[in-house]
């Protein structure tokens, strides 16, 4: 659920904000960091440098829009439902033949199930579905209506997206089949194909609540999980809700965002409601939560939920959506005194976008958001890495753009998070209803299985898949200039210790490094090609040659012994 505005109206606006932004941060400069950790323990002999101790960081998750991934079950697709406000296939029209949709287009667990292994296959570890909650059965007939392009007008649309839940607890009859409830299906991707479930978590609201011509089923209702009516909108203005009147006490009486009703958590009964079917969904396999609109609940919910979470699932991870440029806006969440909740890494999206939509950019605009030391994060290391989603246009880029931004966000400190399609560059550029959050399709899914971009998202994301240092090491950076970059990832930990040293090539030209800053003798080998070895003595120098657009991983599987390097880790493990 986008909050932020991102249509080409306002770039503008979010350019002179991000600039603001920008000064703001060179000016704070030195905030201190949330905590430090002392680099060694007693027990051990060896210097500990990684990025976090949360596993959930060695995942890379793959984004899928349930509705628009594919359809592998026509007997859930409810053609017929909606009577007078149908709900299935709602097309708009733009210019020049070009196509959106607001309407149910068939996606459903079984077509995600169906490709597990092609997700897999990919170098992914996770699989993130938008909501699968039960949302009404109709096209809304309030607000003001939906067009081509548009954004933050729900009229016509139908709840294909999830974000609309009238039951928390019950899954959307658009979603199973007859033999794959959601229980089965988390339980058949980790163990057919060995992908966790992130699942997709609301708190902010439930679905537009007012403003309609005639009051709709499910519209402004919340149901339990006996399908009880525990709260009706009774289609009024949020400021015609009776706070003594039992079926309104869950919302607020000030609307939020559009008709959307706004969950009051202030409620203590409201609460309960949804922690406890965040709870069920865990139970049913869920392995991680993406929180939605986190900025538009406060703090003391979060707080509260990650508290009862955690005290049943130790370190369960979450990641939220705060939609926002401003690292120290969204930082806040990550704190623990805040519910410690990792966020989206909105900046770095901006970031990444900037550098790889262009190629004139220059690599060094990405050091910026990395906020690896004195940064406002509790731990940037466990934060979820992007450069689009369903909320924004896809990114702008060239095959080759998609190419060099996949090479960064799987060597880079960070989760990455990659939204479906991007494999393909599907509808690059357009925004969500101008065509970002079209039906893929099994027919795309063929098609991505021999496209470049795929191909090289799959070289690199395996490599990432297979090595500690690039999942969870510390990020030492060497040179960040015009089309070239190269660093190091180091971690030390337990019986691990690799160093991956990681150079990227974005130009359409070979690039030959010479790497000798902070490196450390022994055999290193490359393992994004054909696993070439070079034993490097001390004081010699690492030579290669990336050919253009591309990324060479040469990995070390011993023990730092590198002084200065040493030196360095530990300066940076104080950071986090
Ligand atoms: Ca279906
Ligand atoms: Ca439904
Ligand atoms: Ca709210």
């Amino acid at each position: 659920m986008k909050i932020t505005r991102s249509s080409s109206s306002n770039n503008a606006q979010y350019r002179m904000r991000t600039l603001t932004i920008s000064v703001v941060l060179a000016l704070a400069g030195c905030a201190p960091s949330n905590h430090s950790r002392v680099a060694e323990s007693s027990n051990h002999t060896t210097q500990q440098f990684y990025g976090t101790d949360n596993p959930f960081v060695k995942e890379a998750v793959y984004f899928v829009m349930t509705d628009r991934f594919v359809d592998g079950d026509k007997t859930n697709n409810y053609p017929e439902q909606g009577g007078n406000l149908p709900s299935f296939d709602l097309p708009l029209y733009g210019d020049n033949g070009e196509t959106a949709n607001v309407g149910y287009l068939g996606g459903d667990l079984r077509g995600v199930l169906n490709n597990g292994q092609y997700i897999s296959d990919m170098g992914f570890t996770a699989v993130w579905l938008t909501p699968v909650v039960d949302n009404p059965d109709q096209q809304f007939s309030g607000g003001e209506a939906i067009g081509f392009g548009g954004a933050f007008k729900d009229g016509g649309k139908s709840a294909y997206h999830g974000y609309w839940a009238s039951n928390f607890y019950k899954i959307d009859e658009h979603y199973p089949s007859r033999d794959l409830d959601y229980k089965k299906y988390t339980s058949s991707m980790r163990d057919q194909h060995g992908l966790k479930t992130v699942f997709d978590v609301v708190a902010n609201h439930g679905s537009p609540s007012f403003t309609m011509p005639v009051e709709q089923e499910k519209f402004g209702k919340l149901y339990d999980e006996n399908d009880q009516l525990v709260a009706d909108h009774q289609n009024k203005p949020p400021e015609k809700l009776d706070p003594n009147n039992p079926l309104h006490q869950f919302y607020h009486t000030t609307a939020d965002i559009m008709q959307l009703s706004n969950l009051d958590e202030d409620n203590a009964q409201l609460r309960d409601y949804l922690i406890n079917s965040y709870l069920y969904w865990i139970e049913q396999g869920a392995d991680a939560f993406r929180i939605d609109t986190i900025k538009h609940v406060p703090h003391h919910f979060w707080q509260e939920m990650a508290a009862r979470v955690r005290a049943l699932h130790p370190n369960f991870f979450m990641f939220a959506e705060s939609y926002d440029y401003s690292a120290n806006f969204i930082a806040q969440h990550t704190l623990a005194k805040n519910g410690g909740i990792s966020v989206l890494d909105f900046p770095g999206q901006k970031a990444i976008t900037d550098v790889f939509e262009s190629s004139s950019s220059d690599f060094s605009d990405l050091l910026p958001y990395l906020h690896l030391t004195h940064g406002p994060y509790a731990n940037p290391y466990e934060l979820t890495t992007f450069y689009d989603n369903h909320d924004m246009p896809r990114m702008n880029a060239s095959d080759t753009g998609f190419i060099d931004a996949n090479n960064w966000l799987f060597t880079s400190r960070g989760i990455p998070v990659v939204y479906q399609g991007s494999e393909i560059g599907f509808m690059r550029g357009k925004a969500e209803h101008q065509g970002n959050r079209n039906y893929l399709g099994q027919a795309n899914v063929e098609l991505a299985k021999t496209h470049p971009i795929h191909d090289a998202l799959a070289g690199i994301a395996n490599v990432r898949k297979s090595s500690p240092a690039l999942q969870n090491g510390l990020q030492v950076n060497l040179e960040f200039k015009g089309d070239f970059a190269s660093f190091y990832r180091v971690i030390q930990k337990g019986d691990i210790a690799q160093t991956a040293l990681v150079l990227l090539n974005k130009s359409a030209k070979t690039h030959r490094f010479n790497i000798s800053k902070f490196l450390d003798a022994g055999t290193w080998t490359e393992m994004r090609f054909k696993q070439d070895t070079q034993v490097i003595e001390q004081g010699e120098s690492l030579i290669a040659k990336v050919p253009g657009h591309s990324v060479h991983v040469w990995v070390r599987d011993e023990k730092v012994i590198n002084e200065s390097l040493k030196a360095e880790l530990a300066r940076l493990m104080a950071f986090k």
